[in-house]
């Protein structure tokens, strides 16, 4: 008997693909350039799976144009790029990678706001372009991070693992807000208080954005909640582009309403818009807060243990829909 097809639509780690060879014929794409949606469609065909990232769309027409599909195994933890519903409408299991990220993702984060607080990117920049020609009391002076108040939109995973790193490494107060208020056995060991949007906008001196996207989380944090922030604040997101309106973001730095920006992401990436890049306060990453080799390849293990799973009748482990594999 023939073994079943999968497409690995991402360059990544080949003893980690190779993993999957005893148990499918195994097709890869071999560059880092994401295939076009066309593209993706015509090597699904016949594909009873795909392992991809976030860069790859998954969509209903999709669905409709590869009807082979039976698992869609993603090596990120977010997963807007994928229509989850209509995956399950289909009997299409889907899985992300969470947990394995968590904390290189939080080091990243709190990596991101220390070097926007402290004008790491900005000073390096004005050095390397020669114009350091003496040291003065104002030189490049940013803000403090230990004993300030931080602020998390968003307290899952990645969120907690702020929190923790501010509380326990920096003294810092940590006011966060999210849809649902953690239990208090939980916020206790973060020093974690939860707050209305606003007032974690108006009282926060460093705000780490870490909610994921989806409709309901579209421009969470522009121009109206810029407005209320304090004009020495500095602003961190990791989360998603479209989280923040970055036309207004841009905006909001160059008119002051805050001091400065750390992005990683950014709507329509890898497009950076414009106004950000014209600004000096802002530091800027290219989507690469979970990027070191370890986490990276245990993101694509995480994956390749979900495909095989989901297709050998095994119990994929971070399965987004297992109802699926009941029907
Ligand atoms: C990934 C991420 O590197 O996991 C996520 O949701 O944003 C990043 O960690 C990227 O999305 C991989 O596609």
């Amino acid at each position: 008997m023939s073994k079943p097809q999968v497409l690995v639509a991402v360059k990544t780690f080949s003893d980690v693909v190779d993993r999957l060879r005893p148990h499918f014929d195994v097709e890869t794409h071999d560059t880092d350039q994401p295939l076009s949606q066309e593209e993706l469609i015509r090597r699904l065909q016949g594909k009873a799976g795909v392992y991809i990232s976030g860069s790859n769309k998954i969509d209903a027409a999709l669905l409709a144009a590869c009807p082979d599909l039976r698992a869609i195994c993603t090596m990120a933890v977010g997963y807007n790029n994928i229509d989850v519903p209509a995956c399950t409408a289909r009997s299409v299991l889907v899985s992300n990678a969470p947990d394995v990220l968590t904390e290189t993702t939080a080091d990243f984060g709190f990596a991101l706001m220390m070097a926007t607080a402290r004008r790491i990117t900005e000073s390096e920049q004005f050095l390397r372009r020669g114009e350091w020609k003496h040291w003065s009391v104002t030189l490049f002076a940013g803000a403090d991070i230990h004993g300030a108040t931080l602020g998390v939109l968003g307290m899952g995973r990645i969120g907690a693992a702020i929190a923790r790193r501010g509380h326990l490494g920096f003294g810092m107060p940590v006011l966060y807000h999210n849809r649902s208020r953690l239990p208090a056995a939980q916020e206790a060991p973060l020093g974690a208080q939860w707050v209305e949007k606003d007032e974690l906008l108006r009282r926060a001196d460093h705000l780490v954005i870490v909610v994921p996207y989806s409709p309901s989380s579209h421009h969470m944090v522009a121009e109206r909640e810029l407005a209320l922030m304090k004009p020495t604040a500095t602003l961190t997101n990791i989360a998603r582009g479209g989280v923040v309106d970055d036309a207004a973001l841009a905006r909001a730095l160059q008119a002051g309403q805050l001091a400065a920006a750390g992005l990683d992401v950014f709507e329509g990436e890898p497009q950076v818009h414009p106004a950000l890049l014209a600004c000096s306060n802002v530091v800027l990453t290219p989507h690469i807060a979970s990027a070191t080799v370890a986490t990276r390849r245990a993101m694509s293990h995480l994956a390749v243990d979900n495909l095989i799973a989901a297709l050998t009748g095994g119990t994929p482990p971070t399965a987004l829909n297992p109802e699926v594999l009941k029907s």
